[in-house]
């Protein structure tokens, strides 16, 4: 049988900076019913929800009605743990909804199906005990489906020898927000990371994991209705606004405009340009957010210029006493900006 591994959808999650928040929030919901409808399309009988469905106690009783609406219509069994995010609200208004998702409690609670077992365990700070799996067959394919950190005990302990030494085929894992293998000695386990990204700072493949338990394959499946593209312009041969202007939009040509993009300045420069002003000019529009970051630096010879008889002479004299080679970087590069009519960026 095939199973789906998703966590941390975060549904109506505030998306505080988020341009388009509530448009977003709805892709959120639209990438849970995507999930959905690929398990129906491809065989999927059951589905996997290891923690953070729901963002927190702001989500609403659309939402609520949404995912029991989806649950109902899906042929293939549904689990949840709930996990250490937000309140227990909208997944007790869920239970109301819908008897047809199996949930797991503070003990391990494993469910039996044909040619699986499925368990799972809420983490709190009291659950370094209660992991026996004793009772587990061998010759069953044993999902164990846990929302936490592996190097952590901040949201819960987990026992990671007793699953070593346990008959567990794969630990579905929630909580770290992108894919990432774990292993429990010989035990496979995985974090799925996010469905869709909410941010420039979940820059990598989003997706769900698919357990083949007669094949015992787990495969990660991509997928994104937007993504977070990150792209790097080294601007150090750069001289003026219209070429760099130029090189901006080769540089993003192969981005798509549906997706978040991360432009950064790179480069060594004699003296800087106001990157961000001609980016955002060229690509004004275009992208569904986009994050400027000005991570070049100023070529300055400072030995030569602490000769020259001039304000900025006299301040890279000034520079020099400072013994932290960090903070003499930093208090020439902002205060030669300011020499020449530049100003500081937040
Ligand atoms: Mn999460």
């Amino acid at each position: 049988m095939k199973i789906i591994h998703t966590a941390d959808i975060h549904l109506d999650s505030p998306l505080i900076g988020v341009k388009d928040a509530p448009k977003r929030r709805q892709e959120l919901l639209q990438a849970f019913v995507n999930l959905a409808e690929y398990a129906k399309n491809n065989g999927v009988q059951a589905v996997v929800v290891a923690g953070d469905l729901f963002d927190d106690e702001f989500v609403t009783e659309q939402t609520i009605k949404s995912v029991a609406y989806v649950v109902e219509n899906s042929p293939a069994q549904w689990f949840v743990v709930k996990g250490n995010h937000g309140s227990d609200k909208p997944y007790q208004q869920l239970q109301k909804l819908t008897q047809k998702i199996h949930w797991f409690g503070k003990e391990v609670v494993c469910y039996h199906l044909d040619g699986a077992t499925i368990c799972g365990k809420e983490l709190d700070k009291n659950s370094a005990t209660g992991w026996d799996f004793s009772h587990l067959d061998s010759k069953q394919f044993n999902l164990l489906v846990l929302h936490g950190d592996v190097d952590s005990d901040a949201y819960g302990q987990i026992d990671k020898r007793a699953i070593a030494n346990s008959a567990i085929n794969y630990v579905a894992l929630g909580h770290r927000h992108a894919f990432q293998q774990v292993k429990f000695g010989k035990v496979l386990g995985a974090y799925c990371g996010v469905l869709e990204a909410r941010g420039f700072d979940e820059t990598q493949q989003t997706g769900f994991v698919v357990v083949d338990t007669v094949q015992k394959q787990v495969q990660f499946v991509p997928s994104h209705i937007r993504k977070v593209v990150s792209k790097q312009l080294d601007v150090s041969a750069i001289s003026n606004p219209a070429e760099l202007q130029n090189a901006i939009l080769d540089c993003v040509a192969d981005v798509a405009f549906q997706n978040y993009l991360n432009l950064q300045f790179v480069g060594s420069v004699e003296q800087k340009l106001d990157y961000k002003l001609v980016a955002q000019t060229a690509l004004q529009g275009k992208y569904f957010a986009l994050r400027l970051q000005d991570d070049t630096t100023l070529a300055v010879d400072v030995e030569q210029l602490k000769n020259e008889i001039s304000l900025r002479g006299e301040f890279a004299k000034l520079c020099l006493e400072e013994p932290n080679p960090q903070l003499r970087k930093e208090m020439l590069e902002l205060g030669l900006l300011v020499l020449s009519g530049g100003k500081p960026q937040q």
